[in-house]
């Protein structure tokens, strides 16, 4: 049986408006804004059940609230992640400790390797990564070492101009994605026979959305393809995240989820020498 579910969200930082920006321009951040749609988007969560835990241990880090790029969660284990930019790598120490009460063992990617969260997009049995400006190609060598007693099939994605994978592509159901072809690969998504849909080309970063359950949550800044994917039957729930939006940040960078567990998983028997992911 699954454990309770635990969202992992962080406050937004009273230095957010020096946020890292890679793409975007700076644009004037409404921080007052930013910690009313924070509070909206942990009570969106609530209703559907998890446990939100408000972290609050980065505050001088500008980008603390994107948790996200901190760590990819799976049920068989959890993988630390080390930022492409230096001003972020700090964030990890303190998630560290919220990490290890989720239950699955913690590996790390260490350096060279960069990997971000935003850059890791499981769908069912495979996880797609991203190479992007974040994620290197030690990084991704680290994750397959990590994911490979688990059986996942890791597919690499060619990311560009944009900052993560997940920002130009996420699944709203195991056959099915979003996808934004000017900004990354569309060519391994196909292979795999996946339904591709493409946002409305007024909505360039509407891919990135949060599949949660039976609900697609959609950044209320994209109505266009709110109202495409409501035709289509899902179930979707908008989202104010302007402030976010400005900083580069979607749906899916603003929570860590994973159903904590109490009991040994399989991979806690990894013995110590294996928990990096160097060999
Ligand atoms: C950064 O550049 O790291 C932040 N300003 C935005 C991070 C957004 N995270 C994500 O898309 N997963």
């Amino acid at each position: 049986m699954l454990g309770p579910k635990v969202a992992l969200t962080h406050r937004p930082s009273p230095r957010m408006a020096q946020c890292e920006l890679t793409f975007l321009e700076r644009s004037g951040l409404d921080l007052t804004r930013a910690a009313q749609q924070h509070a909206a988007y942990c009570r969106q969560l609530r209703q559907l059940g998890w446990q939100v835990e408000v972290l609050d241990d980065n505050a001088p880090y500008p980008d603390a609230c994107f948790v996200e790029d901190l760590a990819v969660i799976l049920p068989e284990l959890i993988l630390l992640t080390r930022s492409g930019v230096a001003s972020r790598r700090g964030e990890s120490i303190a998630l560290r400790k919220h990490l290890q009460k989720l239950g699955p063992p913690l590996l790390e990617i260490t350096a060279p390797g960069t990997l971000e969260g935003g850059d890791v997009l499981r769908v069912a049995n495979t996880v797609f990564v991203g190479r992007s400006t974040r994620t290197n190609p030690e990084g991704i060598r680290q994750l397959r070492v990590a994911l490979r007693p688990f059986g996942y099939e890791v597919v690499e994605v060619d990311v560009g101009p944009s900052l993560h994978l997940k920002t130009a592509c996420t699944a709203i159901d195991d056959r099915t994605v979003l996808l934004n072809p000017d900004w990354c690969d569309i060519q391994p998504l196909l292979k795999r026979g996946y339904v591709v849909l493409t946002p409305p080309p007024s909505e360039p970063f509407a891919a990135n959305t949060l599949r949660i359950e039976s609900q697609v949550w959609v950044s209320a800044s994209h109505p266009q393809l709110a109202a495409e994917l409501t035709e289509r039957g899902y179930d979707v729930r908008t989202v104010e995240i302007t402030e976010f939006e400005k900083a580069e940040g979607g749906l899916t960078c603003l929570s860590l989820l994973c159903h904590r567990s109490g009991r040994e998983s399989p991979s806690t028997r990894l013995a110590a020498a294996e928990r990096t992911c160097q060999s």
